[in-house]
């Protein structure tokens, strides 16, 4: 008889989950707790269990686009997977939206959501793209003061009734850009009788079968760049089920999140209402860009903690050079490293979701805010960039079994690279950083850092803390320098300063949460993994000369000779 591998299995991903269990022990009281615990475990059956067994099955399949009937009528039907049907019942009815705003559990409301989120999220093949754009119209409708579409259309969001539920789209890019926004074409027109319509084209339309879509549009007349643009309200179908004025031109051919049906769109006389006023559209979405940006972070978690549970169950299984991986000290030390990473990843992704809740609830205190608003963009870049990374190396921790489609494993690390380009590339979200920063800088990271760090007595801590501290002062003195510098040295740094800052905030929560776990529950693996984590590094803010990367970058002759390194900021260097 051949040898033939088992393959890795998963048991239910609640129960099997010691980071999160143990998180939802320290922020949770024990009665929130106990009441939400079977619906967690329930979640953690199916993601486990039904869903990552249907998810398998439906590998091959993909959304398909017919935009021609039998009789030459135009229908632009895009019919789902049946994995995707399957996802959008358990998200409707296991309220993966509907939570966070029925509050049940004041500002941990969120807490409780979004760990729902974090259980569903590696099961469902990106499902999580709808739902973040759902719960991102949602609270941009509720914040924006209109009445009459909040009560239009929040309570098909949030609703627990497959058959009620919508989701919503998140119309932003167009052929000038994802990023510069401002350039959009798309114009609004406003009709004898005061109504509007939207003529242009859409160019990157996520889950195109929603029912609804928060979109830009340039009114007629209006100037240019972000502030001439307008939000506006678009219902997709008619009462007979028809496209109101939308065509969907075609389905993009991605190379990752292939159950994502993906379009172009061109608007021909789509009916609109406009959700405020009609100019500053791009601040008027930017509620909506920070709910979704939360939900990347969630989904960013979710990948690298399945990428690590097969990746670690495996390792038990597998036997090469007389032992199992797990037993080989660089596999272990392997998975260690991704355990770790995806570790700090979860706390700082969970402590956004945490402040997104008080914000929310107004019980948020003075230093809330800020500190939301600075680390909502570092939690998105950092942790894309972490479950990229850490899904490589899940497929590598296969050898070349990772490499093979029918393992189902490829797609952590194709949906994975989604993360750090939608919503804002790393680059954009790093500038998005400079841009939150008030004037007292970093101030409200170190307050944040400082009450992580005052809990803290493990002496095996002190030099992790220390290295958030020193990576944090020499930020500080980088920010003090740059913004004295002209602008571009400032962005040229922007992306090593951001991701410091992710490192460090990550280490500091890890830090809290450790020496909390220590005295709790007497263990010492998030210890572990934060002494690891801060191994690895935590400042990458190194001296870069900006004529090198200049020269490098257009490879272009290096006109002058580059200045030594200076001592100071050579013992950044790695
Ligand atoms: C799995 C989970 C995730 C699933 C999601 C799936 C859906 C994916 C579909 C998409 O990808 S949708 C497209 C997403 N596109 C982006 O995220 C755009 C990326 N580009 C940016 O974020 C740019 O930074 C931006 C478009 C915002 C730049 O535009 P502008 O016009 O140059 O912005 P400007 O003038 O700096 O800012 C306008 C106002 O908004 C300013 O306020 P004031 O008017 O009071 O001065 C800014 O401070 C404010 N602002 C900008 N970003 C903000 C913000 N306020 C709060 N939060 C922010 N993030």
């Amino acid at each position: 008889m051949p040898f033939t591998q088992t393959p890795p299995a998963l048991g239910n991903q609640y129960d099997d989950d010691r980071v999160l269990r143990s998180y939802l022990a320290r922020v949770l009281p024990a009665d929130v707790l106990a009441e939400i615990e079977p619906a967690l475990r329930e979640m953690g059956r199916l993601s486990g269990g039904p869903l990552y067994e249907m998810q398998l099955a439906d590998r091959l399949n993909e959304p398909r686009l017919t935009q021609w009937s039998a009789w030459g009528e135009r229908i632009d039907h895009i019919e789902l997977t049946p994995l995707w049907r399957q996802a959008e019942r358990i998200a409707a009815e296991h309220g993966v939206v509907a939570t966070a705003y029925e509050r049940r559990h004041g500002a941990l409301s969120r807490v409780h959501q979004f760990a729902l989120a974090y259980l569903f999220t590696p099961s469902t093949d990106i499902y999580s793209c709808p739902l973040a754009m759902t719960d991102g119209a949602a609270r941009t409708l509720l914040d924006s003061g209109n009445a009459a579409l909040a009560d239009r259309a929040v309570a098909h969001l949030t609703s627990r009734d497959p058959a009620e539920f919508w989701t919503s789209g998140q119309w932003m890019t167009e052929t000038t850009g994802g990023s510069d926004v401002g350039l959009s074409e798309t114009v609004a027109r406003q009709d004898a009788d005061g109504g509007w319509t939207l003529h242009g084209r859409k160019w990157f339309t996520s889950a195109a079968t929603s029912q609804m879509a928060l979109t830009l549009a340039r009114p007629e007349g209006s100037g240019a760049g972000g502030r001439g643009l307008a939000l506006f309200y678009v219902e997709t179908r008619d009462e007979n089920g028809r496209l109101r004025g939308i065509t969907v031109d075609r389905l993009k051919d991605k190379l990752g999140t292939r159950k994502l049906p993906t379009a172009e769109l061109t608007l021909n006389g789509t009916p609109a209402i406009p959700v405020g006023a009609l100019s500053e559209g791009v601040r008027a979405i930017t509620p909506m860009l920070n709910v979704t940006r939360t939900w990347n972070a969630v989904s960013a978690s979710a990948l690298m903690r399945r990428g690590v549970a097969l990746a670690r169950d495996y390792a038990r299984r597998r036997f090469a050079f007389g032992a199992t991986l797990d037993q080989q000290p660089l596999h272990a030390d392997t998975l260690a490293w991704m355990q770790a990473e995806s570790e700090g990843a979860f706390h700082l992704t969970f402590r956004v979701v945490e402040l997104l809740g008080q914000l929310e609830s107004g019980e948020m205190d003075d230093n809330g805010p800020a500190l939301l608003r600075l680390l909502t963009p570092i939690a998105k870049l950092t942790t894309a960039r972490q479950s990229v990374a850490v899904a490589s190396e899940a497929i590598e921790a296969f050898g070349g079994s990772g490499y093979v489609e029918d393992t189902g494993l490829p797609a952590l690390l194709r949906d994975s690279q989604v993360l750090s380009i939608w919503e804002g590339t790393t680059n954009v979200l790093s500038l998005d950083v400079l841009r939150a920063l008030g004037p007292s800088g970093i101030e409200p990271l170190q307050r944040e850092v400082r009450r992580c760090l005052a809990s803290v007595c493990e002496p095996s801590l002190a030099a992790p803390a220390r290295a958030v501290e020193s990576a944090l002062e020499h930020a500080d003195a980088w920010l003090a320098r740059a913004t004295t510098a002209d602008r571009p040295a400032l962005e040229a740094d922007a992306r090593r300063f951001a991701l410091t800052l992710g490192r460090a905030v990550e280490v500091a929560l890890l830090c809290a949460h450790a020496q909390w776990s220590l005295d709790a529950e007497h263990d010492g693996r998030a210890a572990a993994a934060t002494r690891r984590l801060a191994a690895d590094g935590i400042d990458l803010i190194v001296h870069v000369d900006r004529a090198d990367s200049a020269a490098l970058a257009r490879d272009e002759p290096v006109a002058t000779a580059t200045p030594a390194v200076e001592v100071e900021d050579a013992r950044h260097i790695r």
